[in-house]
């Protein structure tokens, strides 16, 4: 087998050792997160251990069928953990009210690929060139010579699919193929997980989508596109907040634009801002950083206080500035 790093034998060793794990994953969990703590829930089952999964936000429909072992259980108040386990989560405070159940512990352990992960556990392993959390946890388990069953293989080739668009982004490597072909041969349902991933959608979303396309705008000569997602828009439609994934791509794919935004209300003067860049020039993880937020180059997102129209102001200017930097 190749070279490996070293963090990967200290966690290795961390596991052996413990006996209860909770894993924990992002706010609004999406594949890759999702895929992730369930892998290496049922890993850990597999060796024996008692683990607990948990987020603040339910699993979104199109993810229902992968929990099939039934894994997600709040944990009890002043639960103990010997060790809490963070997938996919770029800073303790993108877990959310999470770390309130998380706070009886011996030992955290962040396994990530953010490059704006902040560090936050005892125990580090942050692999920002990796295209997926779900590829770190495939490793994982490589190295430890634990069975990767087909439950495991269809959870981790859902998290490695989703996180590079289904093999298209950029940060897709050769390595990303390797892996998703040792997931088919382990039994990954390619056919069922497309299906279920990126082939179906509730009504609800096909109403945002038509939102989508009759309000957004376009600035900067066309290099920049944005929408809002108003709660009136999800009363209208009949969607939730889960229906939004993906619906950026859909701005983002026209031609002339580089810089996507989504601007969603999420509270009073509260917006979740996403963003998506097409050029390597211009990183959206630090634009998203000047508003408190991170993530990757290439797609990242923020939570920012102020009134919808001054909220969009900042950001658009902030995306301005960047492309004017970028040429
Ligand atoms: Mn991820």
């Amino acid at each position: 087998m190749k070279k490996h790093p070293q963090i990967i034998d200290r966690i290795i060793e961390i596991l052996r050792e413990h006996q209860t794990f909770c894993i924990v994953g992002h706010m609004r969990p999406d594949g890759d997160c999702i895929g992730s703590q369930l892998g290496l829930a049922l890993a850990l089952r597999a060796e024996g251990k008692k683990v607990t999964v948990w987020n603040q936000d339910a699993i979104p429909q199109k993810y229902k069928f992968l929990n099939t072992a039934d894994l997600f259980e709040k944990p009890r108040r002043g639960e103990k953990f010997d060790c809490v386990i963070a997938t996919d989560c770029a800073s303790y405070e993108r877990l959310g009210k999470v770390t309130e159940c998380i706070t009886e512990r011996k030992i955290l352990i962040n396994i990530d690929h953010h490059v704006s992960n902040t560090r936050y556990g005892d125990v580090n392993w942050v692999s920002p060139r990796e295209p997926s959390c779900g590829e770190l946890i495939y490793r994982l388990l490589k190295v430890a010579r634990w069975p990767i069953t087909k439950p495991m293989a269809d959870l981790l080739f859902t998290a490695v699919s989703t996180d590079t668009g289904s093999f298209q982004y950029s940060t897709t490597r050769p390595g990303t193929f390797h892996t998703g072909a040792e997931l088919v041969t382990r039994g990954a349902d390619l056919a069922k997980i497309c299906d279920e991933v990126y082939q179906s959608y509730p009504l609800s979303r096909a109403r945002l989508l038509k939102h989508v396309y009759s309000t957004f705008r376009l600035a900067e000569n066309n290099q920049i596109a944005w929408f809002w997602l108003k709660q009136k828009d999800f009363d209208r439609t009949g969607a939730e907040s889960d229906d939004t994934e993906g619906l950026i791509d859909h701005i983002r794919a026209i031609e002339p634009v580089v810089v996507a935004c989504v601007f969603e209300e999420v509270g009073p003067d509260l917006t979740r801002i996403s963003l998506r860049s097409k050029s390597d020039k211009v990183n959206v993880s630090e634009i998203c950083g000047q508003f408190g937020g991170g993530g990757h180059p290439a797609a990242a997102g923020a939570r920012i206080a102020g009134t919808p129209l001054s909220t969009q102001r900042k950001v658009i200017a902030a995306v301005k500035k960047a492309l004017k930097a970028a040429k």
